[in-house]
């Protein structure tokens, strides 16, 4: 035969580079479901569902078009459970003359991949993955030499090099940032469109009755589900979220109401993530909506900063930095990851629905992964190895190259300040100001100690104080710095004092 033709599971994309010139009477496309992928870290159940269920429809789109699919279930008695012994077996069957797979998404797989041609002895071509506007390569280049690698500058390049939302040179509207017109705190009373429910077809319901059986002790709930698993599917809700949300999608950008998981938020990261929705056809699609007025520009530039900004900024980061950043604690960070992280008692309101949601849906938004849950595990000082762990096995669109930087960079400042200029630290405050959380909560954000004060508001100053030394001369928090310097010795000694049994206490469940 000719080449064997691997298909990760986030690589379900009928242009990724691995198909590309395949001889359909030759080549062989092997997809494999195996445990190691699934349990390496034990994935949230809906995750495992979705990607498997998505990894089964791609197969039979690929069959429909003509190429001759190799595909293992997870169930195939013969199935060895890793990457690697699946390949080896494939190599095996069909003697293709070479392997050929996209770039992967995680440094583990990149290092396994790159063993293969000793181990298997045969010819490996690592094809790179063109579904991103930077490559690794450009994103070294642009970061050749800078003192600092700031998200808004590499945004502002990657509009320019993509003429997105430009006008003859010029960011649309004048401006390369509306932010200030975004993040309203909630309305009450917002009549929130209703989120896509796909249908779960036969192939789906084998796939969850097969995660019910062999993955029963992983985190999180397994149905109701609900996710798109094939690309028009997809297209699907992200046509819904053009017409639907869009609009609003600045405006409450950062907002939090309790029982509403969804938001104005695209809930395309799962879609996007895995390759059945590809970051420029998104972009395409939310400009030409604003170009035909049917969203502002506001929300518009708002929602194409996050894909073509944050998102590959934070897969520029990844694969500069690792595999160091992988090790990085900045802040000496070691604390167990709190037992209420896997649905534990507490009496902190927005933590608990955060988590809450997240069980159920594999889904949190932005806001809630940084302000509420992010924010706890920064003040509290978690072990940036635990918290990536969590975040990595929680989230239906968690990949590591993706995870990685959103945590230890942008909510722990494990990395010293490579991605984020400053902690995102705050006090009970910002929640109550960005959600309705506090109305029913135990504690009191107004009170900044005692037993029923919003622990958010002591640990905040504990946080301070704790890594003076670290933080002290980062110029975002002088005036934070200026404020612990003239707290008086009493109020520093009842903070602390209060973290302290708060910690205790944590530490206990
Ligand atoms: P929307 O709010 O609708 O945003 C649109 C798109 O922009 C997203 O689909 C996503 O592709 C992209 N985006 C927005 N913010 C970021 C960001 N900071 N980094 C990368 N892409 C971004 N996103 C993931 O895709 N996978 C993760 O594992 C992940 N882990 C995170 C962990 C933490 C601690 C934090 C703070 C953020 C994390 N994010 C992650 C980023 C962001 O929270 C999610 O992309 C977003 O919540 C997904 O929901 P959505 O599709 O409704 O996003
Ligand atoms: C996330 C995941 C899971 C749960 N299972 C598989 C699998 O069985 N087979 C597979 O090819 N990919 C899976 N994936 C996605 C991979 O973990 C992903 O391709 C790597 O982490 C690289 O990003
Ligand atoms: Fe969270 Fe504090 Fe508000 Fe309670 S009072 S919901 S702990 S911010």
């Amino acid at each position: 035969m000719g080449a064997l033709r691997l298909i990760l599971g986030d690589q379900l994309s009928h242009n990724i580079s691995s198909l590309q010139d395949c001889a359909l009477d030759h080549d062989v496309v092997l997809m494999c479901e195996v445990r190691a992928e699934a349990t390496y870290v034990k994935h949230h159940k809906k995750k495992i569902a979705f990607v498997f269920s998505a990894m089964r429809h791609f197969a039979d789109e690929l069959r429909e078009q003509g190429y001759r699919v190799d595909y293992v279930e997870l169930d195939n008695a013969d199935n060895t459970g890793s990457l690697k012994g699946e390949v080896e077996r494939a190599v095996e069957r069909n003697n293709p003359d070479r392997i050929i797979v996209t770039f992967p998404g995680e440094y583990r797989v990149l290092q396994d991949i790159r063993n293969w041609r000793k181990a298997l002895d045969v010819e490996v071509e690592i094809r790179p993955d063109g579904r991103f506007l930077c490559s690794p390569e450009e994103f070294r280049m642009w970061a050749d030499g800078r003192k600092q690698l700031r998200m808004e500058f590499f945004y502002r390049d990657m509009r320019r090099r993509h003429d997105i939302l430009m006008r003859e040179g010029e960011p649309e509207g004048g401006k390369w940032n509306y932010d200030v017109d975004n993040r309203k705190p909630p309305k009450s009373g917002l009549e929130l469109p209703k989120t896509y429910k796909a249908k779960v077809d036969p192939v789906t319901r084998e796939v969850l009755e097969l995660v019910a059986e062999q993955f029963s002790d992983h985190f999180g709930d397994l149905e109701p589900f609900h996710f798109a698993v094939t690309r028009a599917q997809a297209v699907y809700a992200l046509r819904k979220f053009i017409d639907e949300r869009l609009a609003h999608f600045g405006d409450y950008q950062d907002a939090m109401v309790e029982g509403e998981p969804w938001m104005y938020h695209s809930h395309l990261s799962f879609y996007l993530n895995c390759g059945l929705l590809d970051p420029l056809e998104i972009v395409r699609k939310t400009e030409q909506a604003y170009y035909r007025g049917r969203a502002p520009l506001n929300a518009v530039e708002g929602f194409v900063r996050q894909i073509i900004g944050w998102r590959e900024y934070v897969r520029g980061i990844y694969w500069l930095k690792m595999p160091r950043y992988a090790s990085e604690n900045f802040l000496n960070a070691e604390r167990e990851l709190p037992q209420l992280f896997w649905g534990g008692e507490t009496h902190m309101n927005c933590l608990r629905q955060c988590i809450k949601e997240t069980k159920e849906n594999a889904y949190a938004h932005h806001i809630q992964r940084l302000m509420v849950l992010g924010n706890f595990a920064l003040l509290v000082g978690v072990d940036p190895n635990q918290v990536n762990e969590w975040y990595l096995i929680v989230y239906a669109d968690a990949y590591e190259w993706v995870e990685m930087p959103n945590v230890s960079g942008m909510i722990l400042f494990a990395d010293g300040g490579v991605l984020a200029s400053k902690p995102y630290a705050a006090g009970g405050n910002y929640i109550n100001n960005m959600s309705n959380y506090c109305e029913n909560c135990f504690y009191s954000v107004t009170k900044k100690n005692g037993s029923d004060a919003c622990p958010f508001n002591y640990l905040y100053w504990d946080f301070l104080i704790r890594n003076k030394d670290k933080l002290r001369n980062n110029p975002r928090l002088s005036l934070a710095y200026v404020s612990v310097a003239k707290m008086g010795k009493e109020k520093a000694k009842a903070i602390q004092e209060d973290a302290r049994r708060f910690l205790k206490a944590l530490d206990k469940n």
